[in-house]
């Protein structure tokens, strides 16, 4: 029995062009959303839909607008990877970079140029690139003129786009994510998918429509990579994280079961390719109706997705009954507290084993290669007088996370493309739109307010994970 990562094990690190780009107006790149996306107390209204962003007051702070520069940074950003020894880098393109509004006849070059000294710069330096093709990232004017993915408008302009960098970055790119977190959709619908719920909207008929249209989308995309070049590997994108039920009552363990179908859902369809029975029960419980176009059913048998990626920062708690007080923070869904897990300093709970238990279920699923393409602990971090920065607890974090994985891998088979940890050097966090919740292996010198020298560091977390990628795992 091999007890080993296998030898083409795809160790790396994420980001999102949202989060850590910038250059929000430059090359020609039109606005988007996360260029609208204030920080403060109207972040979570903004996100959730519930308020335009054309009322927010004229001196908000827009985070991502600046980020972390990597769009100037990006040769010394790419020189740090390969100093890890990276093996890929998961990254995202900014739609509005390539199609400013998302209408364009023909893509913006100067967008797409960009990419390509990335992609160019990656594989000079042995780095496999894995794109996320839309990453909590849009062009506003798709939001703003047709409602955004409530349109079916928005399906030609997505696959418009796709076709362009699948065309440009041929044999360059072969893995490709179509949605991050499809399901972030349900639960902050501006940010996870453009979506606002006007006055007088019923808001889940709005959000599964609008899922739907995403859907085809992936599907059609699917298609579209595979008939340009059938090297390309496709993945859907799940925010993950197994439901635990609160107690063994089998209300509790049924709770818990459905609250998993919730997110499920959605990659059921893109993996297996159809509806699945649980959610046209509820669907038409809801009195959710669908408008479908012919064909559209058989879209989504015939392109499924060659692997499932997903992120994965907690498992999650659920109880049928009210339990008073015990609800905690985590990756925008709610959960019970976990009494075995410890917390990080967001709320966000702990629980390495619940990789391996997610793992196991996603596999057991769907039967296809799985990719974790996020995982990681936000921590703030203190820069020490003579500049190092001693991150114990998130190598103490990531250790333990990837000793369950290899348990996974190892003793239970599950077919595990690679892993890239989120945010591998700092950037601005999604939730929150802080700073100073810091995920990387490398420091950069910018806080919640947006003053600082954008400077790099590397902390003691960067010459660990170097370690981990030189031994393919055996030194933890
Ligand atoms: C996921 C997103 C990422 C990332 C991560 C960490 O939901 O895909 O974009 O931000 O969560 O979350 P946060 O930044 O809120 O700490």
């Amino acid at each position: 029995m091999t007890l080993k990562f296998p030898d083409n094990f795809l160790w790396g690190g994420a980001t999102a062009a949202n989060q850590c780009e910038g250059g929000w107006d430059q090359g020609g790149k039109g606005l988007s959303v996360v260029d609208v996306v204030p920080w403060g107390e109207n972040r979570r209204p903004v996100m959730s839909g519930k308020m335009d962003y054309r009322s927010l007051p004229a001196d908000s702070y827009y985070p991502g607008r600046v980020a972390i520069d990597m769009y100037g940074h990006m040769k010394e950003d790419v020189a740090l990877m390969a100093e890890m020894g990276f093996k890929c880098y998961r990254f995202s393109m900014s739609w509005a970079r390539i199609f400013p509004t998302g209408m364009e006849a023909v893509p913006n070059e100067a967008g797409l140029r960009f990419y390509e000294e990335l992609i160019d710069e990656l594989i000079r330096n042995h780095i496999e690139p894995v794109v996320t093709i839309c990453h909590f990232d849009m062009p506003i004017y798709l939001v703003d003129t047709y409602g955004s993915w409530k349109s079916r408008t928005v399906i030609d302009a997505y696959l418009k786009y796709c076709q362009a960098i699948f065309e440009r970055f041929k044999g360059k790119v072969h893995y490709w994510m179509t949605f991050n977190e499809i399901n972030m959709l349900m639960h902050l619908p501006f940010m996870g998918a453009g979506i606002r719920i006007e006055a007088g909207e019923n808001k889940e008929q709005v959000k599964y429509q609008a899922a739907h249209h995403e859907l085809v989308a992936s599907a059609l995309a699917t298609k579209l990579a595979h008939e340009i070049d059938p090297e390309n590997k496709i993945g859907c994108m799940l925010a993950a994280g197994q439901f635990y039920p609160y107690t063994c009552d089998p209300d509790d363990v049924l709770q818990a079961m459905q609250k998993d179908r919730e997110n499920y859902f959605f990659i059921d369809v893109q993996s297996r390719g159809e509806y699945p029975c649980y959610a046209k029960k509820y669907l038409e419980r809801q009195g959710i109706k669908i408008e479908m176009e012919p064909g559209d059913l058989d879209i989504l048998k015939t392109y499924t997705v060659d692997y499932v990626a997903f992120s994965y920062y907690a498992s999650r708690l659920t109880s049928a009954k009210p339990v008073d007080g015990a609800e905690t923070a985590g990756n925008v869904f709610k959960s019970l507290k976990n009494p075995y897990l410890k917390v990080s300093e967001w709320g966000w709970q702990i629980d390495p084993v619940g990789l391996r238990i997610t793992m196991n279920a996603i596999y057991d699923r769907y039967q296809k290669p799985i990719f974790i393409v996020e995982n990681g602990l936000g921590a703030k971090d203190t820069v020490q007088p003579d500049g190092t920065i001693e991150d114990d607890y998130r190598i103490e974090y990531l250790r333990a996370h990837i000793q369950e994985m290899k348990k996974a891998v190892c003793e239970d088979g599950v077919d595990l493309i690679g892993y890239t940890p989120w945010g591998w050097i700092d950037l601005v966090s999604a939730s929150t739109g802080e700073m100073s919740k810091r995920y990387g292996f490398v420091y950069v010198d910018r806080d919640d307010a947006g003053n600082g020298t954008l400077a790099r560091s590397r902390k003691k977390s960067f010459y660990w994970y170097k370690k981990v990628i030189e031994s393919n795992g055996e030194t933890l």
